[in-house]
């Protein structure tokens, strides 16, 4: 059985970039939700319980599970990981800082690029900081897809669902990503980072 994990600060921590109701009904009705329904497509299936190798071993699922595998394993991952990177007014410093401006040149160009992501991704979905092979990536994804189903492993992420801007934002996900800067938890996303080095 998998577990909707505790949010890691309150619900108005993120103010006001990311408001306290958002906060509130994204993890206690959203991911609570995706937990639920992930249980529910593993009943009686003998597979492994550690989210990543599910979804890192998408193809070893039964077909009939799979999707459902997808949306919801991908849903509880995915959020997992949103939660542990956020935190307000942190710096970037460090090894995390140096990749970056390694692989993207500067932080500005990084921060284009990933806005860029996350504001063209059509629908809902997902933007992502990934290493692949080494390197840092960005990349979208639809829906709740996670990279690592691609061989990427996620080190930060941006949910671009509507669910998780709306009431503050309304139409206005480029607001909303521009804010997100001011709420990323540099040190986790550079343990993230650490982890695979
Ligand atoms: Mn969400």
């Amino acid at each position: 059985m998998f577990e909707l994990p505790d949010l890691p600060f309150s619900y108005n921590a993120l103010e006001p970039y990311i408001d306290a109701k958002t906060m509130e009904i994204h993890h206690d009705k959203h991911h609570a939700g995706y937990v639920k329904k992930l249980n529910a497509a593993l009943e009686a299936l003998e597979i492994d319980k550690d989210i990543n190798k599910l979804l890192k071993n998408i193809d070893s699922i039964p077909e009939e599970k799979r999707q459902a595998i997808i949306n919801n394993g991908g849903g509880h991952a995915n959020h997992s990981l949103f939660w542990q990177i956020l935190k307000k007014d942190v710096e970037i410093s460090g090894k995390i800082k140096e990749a970056i401006d390694r692989d993207f040149g500067s932080f500005e160009d990084f921060k284009k690029k990933f806005s860029d992501a996350a504001v063209s991704r059509f629908g809902s979905g997902w933007a992502w900081l990934v290493v692949n092979k080494g390197k840092l990536e960005i990349t979208s994804t639809a829906n709740q897809d996670n990279p690592i189903s691609e061989g990427k492993t996620p080190i930060l992420c941006l949910d671009v669902w509507e669910h998780a801007y709306y009431l503050k934002y309304q139409n206005k996900r480029p607001d909303y990503s521009e804010a997100f800067f001011n709420v990323i938890n540099w040190p986790e996303v550079e343990k993230n980072f650490e982890a695979l080095l």
